[in-house]
């Protein structure tokens, strides 16, 4: 395991690991930190030998939002000229599956940074929401519209304006989040998912994703209309030939992004 300070990082297989590591500010976001954490993924995303990438906090918190005192006394000219949305923007680009690892606090940008990951594992444990409202602002890194697009109306409004927290199995139930685990099991779970991904073929899991997140963005006309070529485009891939090879000779596929 790499130290590059805030971040730890760590390769395992195809699988990448990046945790999360200001422990003293319960993983808050500050602005090194987002800009570093958007670079190593891009930096994975253009690694072949890496097929998922897994983020992850610790156990208390996976990050308490944004670091409050890099903004407490910010004015807007301040904040609209350090153009921190770039970094949320790199990492709504990168292709390959984000699995996320959450324990703890998931709050406000650390909420929103969760939301941009892929399928997300979250300890029994775990505490969701977006309270910003209790500190005189609201979510900017894409909750009022992501969380809103998950869970409805209804309860997103609930979570932004009353700025309650959610737990985890009530952040299952509205499908926040992919799957809750006991506590003890949360990053063994995460990795057990990540490495199940890994074994998938690279390039169906890059235009999957794709077409799930599209779904979020377009019409359901034009999402299907990308979705088939996307479909399409796989049956010019070696994968598909052994996949659907082995499925027939009864055989495990082997992948090779080809
Ligand atoms: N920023 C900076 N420091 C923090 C943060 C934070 N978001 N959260 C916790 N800390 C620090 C505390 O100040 C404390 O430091 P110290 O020990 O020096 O006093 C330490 O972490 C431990 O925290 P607590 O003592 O408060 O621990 P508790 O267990 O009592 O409470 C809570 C835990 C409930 C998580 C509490 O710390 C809390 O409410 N934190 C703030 C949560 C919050 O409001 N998050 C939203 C921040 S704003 C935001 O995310 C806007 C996103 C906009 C877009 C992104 C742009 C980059």
């Amino acid at each position: 395991m790499s130290e590059q300070t805030h971040l730890l990082t760590e390769v395992d297989g195809h699988v990448a690991i990046i945790s999360i590591n200001r422990p003293k500010v319960l993983n808050a976001l500050n602005l090194e930190l987002m800009q570093d954490l958007a670079g190593l993924l891009e930096s994975y995303d253009a690694d072949d030998s890496i097929r998922v990438i897994l983020l992850a906090g610790s156990e208390r918190a996976w990050a308490a939002g944004a670091d409050i005192g890099d903004m407490a006394t910010a004015t807007r000219k301040d904040m609209e000229s350090r153009d921190q949305f770039t970094q949320w923007e790199r990492i709504k680009s990168i292709k390959k599956p984000i699995v996320a690892a959450v324990s703890g606090f998931a709050l406000g940008g650390g909420c929103e940074l969760m939301m941009h990951c892929d399928v997300i594992i979250c300890s029994e444990t775990a505490k969701i929401g977006q309270p910003e409202i209790n500190i005189g602002v609201m979510p900017g890194a894409g909750g009022t519209q992501r969380l809103t697009r998950a869970v409805g109306k209804a309860l997103a409004m609930d979570i932004v304006l009353s700025g309650r927290f959610l737990s985890a199995k009530e952040a299952l139930a509205y499908g926040l989040v992919s799957r809750v685990v006991p506590r003890e099991h949360w990053m063994d779970e995460a990795k057990r998912v990540a490495h199940a991904i890994a074994t998938k073929a690279p390039i169906s899991l890059r235009n999957a994703k794709e077409s799930v997140l599209n779904s979020e963005e377009q019409s359901l006309s034009a999402g299907l209309v990308r979705e088939r070529q996307l479909f399409y485009e796989l049956f010019d891939t070696e994968d598909q030939k052994e996949g659907m090879s082995a499925f027939i000779e009864k055989r495990r596929p082997s992948f090779t992004g080809k």
